[in-house]
């Protein structure tokens, strides 16, 4: 499930792009392949998505998004990656939710590559949070600072920040 269309850009153009407050101060363009370089991981997690339904047990392969972290990392004072999709959708998700190890940029499901209804080429998936926080068609993201107030899809229209499933974070706290 997903808000709008589905891309139908190809495989060897697709590109993920890392940015805002990196710690050089340089954008980093990679390629789908460059991604898919880095050490291979596969996960059988359950999806929690904040309408209230559950998938349970699914397959997932992919890489760790904290490998990319890795390779363009963000500058001492960030808190927060505003992860963005083809098509504009985005959402926030902290550093530290980004840094675990249970992250993935996913390619895979069950072992084969996922659909473009699935998100075909790459999508991130953090399972302890909910499933908005997991976009797919991913396109990068933007390291943020403390005082950056970009806001992804669903948190400009209340939803919570961090989005912790088990804690049940669905809205942000009207203040
Ligand atoms: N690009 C993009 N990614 C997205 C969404 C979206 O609208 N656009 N919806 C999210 C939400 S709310 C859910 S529940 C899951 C659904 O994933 P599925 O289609 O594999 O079930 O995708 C997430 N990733
Ligand atoms: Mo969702």
């Amino acid at each position: 499930m997903h808000y709008g269309r589905i891309p139908e850009r190809k495989r060897d153009t697709w590109t993920v792009t890392v940015g805002g407050a990196t710690a050089s101060g340089d954008e980093y363009v990679f390629s789908l392949d460059e991604v898919t370089a880095l050490p291979a991981v596969r996960e059988i997690c359950d999806m929690h998505c904040a309408t209230r339904w559950t998938a349970q047990g699914i397959d997932w392969g992919g890489v760790r998004a904290r490998d990319l972290v890795e390779l363009a990392p963000p500058a001492e004072d960030v808190t927060d990656a505003l992860v963005f999709a083809e098509f504009g959708y985005a959402a926030n998700v902290p550093l530290a939710d980004l840094l675990s190890s249970n992250a993935l940029l996913v390619t895979h499901r069950d072992g084969e590559p996922l659909t473009p209804e699935r998100g075909a080429p790459l999508r991130l998936v953090i399972p302890h949070l909910y499933t908005w926080k997991g976009p797919k068609w991913l396109r990068g993201w933007n390291y943020l600072l403390p005082e950056n107030p970009d806001r992804g899809f669903w948190e400009e229209r209340g939803y919570h920040a961090r989005g912790d499933a088990w804690s049940e974070e669905r809205y942000a706290k009207r203040r």
